[in-house]
């Protein structure tokens, strides 16, 4: 009484269909010690009926249509896969060897040829049925197989599907997680090729993106307290506020409740197609959850016609509607059918006029009993909610297609068919080849909707709707169509989304953000965590000199040579140029002194030129005292020339002016010694090293030696002013590079060589005769104030910085001059000055032998 054939003489053809009924299959019993039966199933899955009763929708309406198969009357077979792969594999076999059928599965007309399969349900229970059914080339087409290994025409020639695979749902996931900057998020896939597959295709674009997987979990299949809650603390501690799933709804629901136990908020949830609109997952009280949802969504469709299909089931006609009916209304058949028979019995009975014990039995109906006449638009469920139809109407279009090159083969004329010597296939018995031909090029436009279906390879194009889970006032969920991914459009027109029309979890207005590290600001530099994905990293301040002007920035840029970075090292700002200014006290100080210097040197002058023909002038040389006046003049003068930003001219002036200053000054000096020594002791030695070194131009003193090193110095390597960048972070130090250490080397060590010298003679000469005791010692105590000034001048100069070397060479100079003023020239000032009455030729003659008188 299962004959779904309303003509009788009509052929006959039989289709396959599978569907996971049921979410699983009863635990086995493991002893061997008995005959293995096949496993029953449980847990009764309305979403999943309601794609069965869909193919019988569409079966019934393509038998009632006149147009197609007009000759032919559709039969079915349905089996039901558990959702398991051994229960998908045991009906595949059933189907193709035509054995007894196991309860529940049912069929419709037998003795037919078998058409196509249609189904399996999952990726992973259609890659099973595929590989069997792909052996004797037996066509397969699947509403929900999406997984992206089906689509290798190697491994399953005979595969075809109405729904898009899964490479186009993980790019359009991976864009929009992009779309939205998240560049941290947690991912949780199913343990099936579905998920598997799916989650890889996504980490593999999002990562090459930039983004990094803060999780990876994967869902158990079994039924795992304990990987559920490893699952809850992962989700519970990480950082992560973007998840993306892919698994189906059934695995997935374990995990859900969990989390709502757990009161998890504050995340946003990417959905796979497989739970998007499920009904299972989106049960009250998931909206603080799961509210905010983002996921891809098939094609819906209105079907019309198919609602009243559904609600008019007949609880009778099969042991799955009989189950459906006891399911839903959580009551029992079985005893309304003995009832029903026991009615008939009483019937019978009264009709032959006996017993009326019965009777009494039909009155009392116990509790929990099914009457058959339940309403089912009473109850809301989601076996007879025709909202969401999208896995539906890819049922829906399976069924069309196989029906279509079912069509297809009927009508072929014979003489002009596609095999061999262009012969047709006969419908009544066909070879399953001859009907994947017709498959693979079959094109159509799907009633009620007018689209167009064909395939390409196997497979039809990637469109999704993008959905938001969206919270109303009383906590219930609507899904909300906010965008599209289509596959076929340009790459940068595929995703289209309406920003402003999402609403994120908690009614939170911004979009939320998930980064593991927020971004580095100008002034600092990621630095990377050691073992932690490169999104997660630290930002290090830029180091003095060094600035970064990005964010993000990987390496902190090195200001030039004369920039510097800011304190918020954004920028490089120019270094602050440093000398000893005039206009500074220091400089106008230094100024003053060296004027003052000179101008008492000019003042002595003035009093030896006023004095010249007293005794005491004319006893010392007038000319060498006036040479030594005018070096002294000189460096004073010279030490002006260090200050001010150093020019070309004025680092020559300076150097060489106090060397060649110096070099008169010590010459004069030993001049005025020379001939002491001379007349009194030296040796024909020092005689001659002398009169080389000083006494070409005895007179003058001045060295030209001296003046030729210079001017040499001053052609070929000359001092000049140079950037001193290295010695201070934040300035440039302006100043005088000598050109040549050899040359300023030299000349200072003349210099250093002459003070020496003239301080041992002056020491020496200071006990030799009368006349030249006072001078001697005068110009050994000069000598020793130079030597002090100098000796104590080096550390002093070395561990100065900047501007102020120049300051404590100043000083030098100046207090070396003044030294040399004092001590040579305040005693004779002192006797010109005020104590004429010595300045007598009896004072200044030697005094005849002392110590013998
Ligand atoms: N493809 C999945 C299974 C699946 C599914 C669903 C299961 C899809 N959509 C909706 C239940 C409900 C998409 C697979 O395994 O390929």
């Amino acid at each position: 009484n299962l004959n779904g054939y309303r003509n009788v003489e009509k052929k006959k053809v039989v289709m396959g269909g599978m569907f996971p009924v049921h979410r699983r299959i009863a635990s086995a019993n493991t002893s061997s010690s008995s005959v293995p039966l096949s496993l029953g199933c449980e847990g009764f899955n309305f979403r999943t009926f309601r794609w069965t009763q869909t193919m019988l929708f569409a079966i019934d309406e393509i038998n009632k249509r006149s147009d197609l198969l007009p000759d032919t009357d559709l039969g079915y077979v349905i089996y039901d896969s558990c959702f398991t792969i051994s229960k998908a594999v045991e009906g595949t076999l059933t189907y193709l060897t035509g054995q007894e059928e196991a309860v529940p599965n049912y069929r419709c007309g037998t003795g037919a040829p078998l058409a196509a399969l249609v189904g399996a349900g999952g990726s992973d229970l259609s890659i099973a049925t595929a590989r069997i059914l792909g052996l004797y080339y037996f066509p397969q087409v699947s509403y929900s197989s999406s997984c992206s290994v089906l689509d290798s025409k190697f491994q399953f020639p005979t595969f075809l599907r109405t729904i898009p695979n899964d490479v186009y749902q993980s790019e359009a996931m991976a864009r929009l997680v992009l779309h939205f900057g998240w560049s941290w998020v947690g991912t949780i896939a199913a343990d099936d090729d579905y998920g598997k597959y799916g989650i890889k295709a996504f980490k593999e674009q999002v990562e090459e993106a930039g983004v990094c997987i803060s999780f990876s979990e994967t869902l158990p299949k079994v039924r795992s307290p304990e990987d559920i809650q490893r699952i809850v603390e992962t989700v519970v501690e990480s950082t992560a506020k973007i998840i993306v799933v892919f698994s189906s709804d059934v695995d997935l629901s374990p995990l859900i409740q969990e989390l709502i136990q757990h009161n998890v908020t504050n995340r946003t949830w990417i959905a796979s197609e497989a739970w998007v609109t499920s009904a299972l997952i989106n049960q009250p009280g998931v909206s603080s959850l799961l509210g905010g949802t983002l996921g891809f969504g098939l094609k819906r469709a209105e079907i019309p016609g198919l609602q009243r299909y559904l609600l008019n089931i007949d609880p009778y006609s099969n042991p799955l509607t009989e189950e459906f009916w006891e399911t839903a209304f959580n009551c029992t058949l079985n005893y309304s059918r003995a009832l029903r028979m026991a009615k008939e019995m009483t019937k019978a009975a009264v009709e032959q006029g006996g017993n009326t014990s019965l009777s009494r039995a039909v009155r009392g109906v116990p509790e929990g009993l099914c009457s058959g006449k339940e309403s089912l638009e009473k109850l809301s469920n989601t076996y007879s909610d025709v909202t969401q139809l999208r896995i539906t109407y890819s049922v829906y279009k399976a069924v069309y297609t196989v029906a279509h090159a079912l069509h297809n083969m009927e009508i072929c004329e014979p003489g002009q068919g596609p095999f061999n010597n262009n012969s047709c296939a006969d419908i009544t018995k066909f070879e399953p080849w001859q009907l994947m031909y017709y498959l693979k090029n079959v094109w159509f436009q799907v009633p009620h909707t007018k689209e167009p279906l064909f395939f390409q390879d196997g497979d039809v194009d990637g469109y999704y709707d993008i959905i938001n889970w969206q919270v109303k006032g009383d906590g219930e969920i609507s899904y909300v169509t906010i965008g599209q991914f289509n596959s076929t459009a340009a790459p940068d027109a595929m995703m289209t989304i309406n920003n402003a029309s999402i609403v994120w979890n908690n009614d939170e207005l911004e979009t939320p953000r998930s980064v593991c590290s927020e971004s580095c600001q100008p002034g600092t530099r990621k630095g990377i965590r050691q073992g932690e994905p490169v999104c997660c990293f630290d930002c290090i301040p830029c180091a003095d000199g060094e600035i970064s002007n990005a964010t993000d920035a990987r390496e902190c840029i090195q200001c030039t040579e004369d920039n510097w970075s800011n304190a918020a090292r954004d920028t490089c700002v120019p270094k602050t140029i440093e000398f000893l200014d005039f206009s500074e006290p220091l400089g106008i100080t230094l100024i003053v002194i060296s004027a003052v210097g000179a101008l008492i040197t000019l003042a002595v002058g003035m009093v030896f030129l006023v004095n010249l023909g007293t005794p005491l002038v004319k006893a010392n040389d007038p000319i060498l005292s006036f040479s030594l006046l005018f070096s002294l003049v000189v460096t004073f003068l010279s030490s002006i020339v260090f200050l001010g930003e150093p020019q070309p001219w004025s680092c020559m002036t300076s150097q060489v002016g106090l060397a060649l200053g110096f070099s008169l000054c010590l010459s004069s000096i030993m001049g005025g010694l020379k001939s002491v020594s001379l007349s009194f002791f030296l040796s024909f030695f020092l005689s001659f090293f002398l009169s080389f070194f000083l006494s070409f131009f005895p007179q003058i003193q001045t060295n030209p030696l001296v003046a030729v090193a210079c001017t040499v110095w001053l052609i070929i390597l000359p001092p000049h002013p140079v950037k001193n960048t290295a010695a201070q972070n934040i300035k440039i130090i302006l100043e005088c590079d000598e050109g040549s250490v050899i040359f300023i080397c030299c000349v200072f060590g003349y210099d250093i060589l002459l003070a020496l010298l003239a301080f041992i003679f002056s020491f020496m000469a200071r006990k030799l005769e009368d006349n030249f005791r006072y001078e001697g010692k005068s110009l050994t105590f000069g000598m020793l104030v130079f030597f002090i000034v100098w000796s104590s001048f080096i550390p002093a100069y070395l561990s100065t910085r900047g501007k102020f070397m120049v300051a404590v060479q100043i000083f030098a100079i100046l207090a070396s001059s003044f030294g040399l003023l004092a001590c040579i020239f305040l005693p004779k000032c002192y006797v010109l000055l005020v104590k004429p009455e010595f300045n007598t030729e009896d004072r200044m003659r030697p005094r005849s032998k002392p110590r013998d008188g």
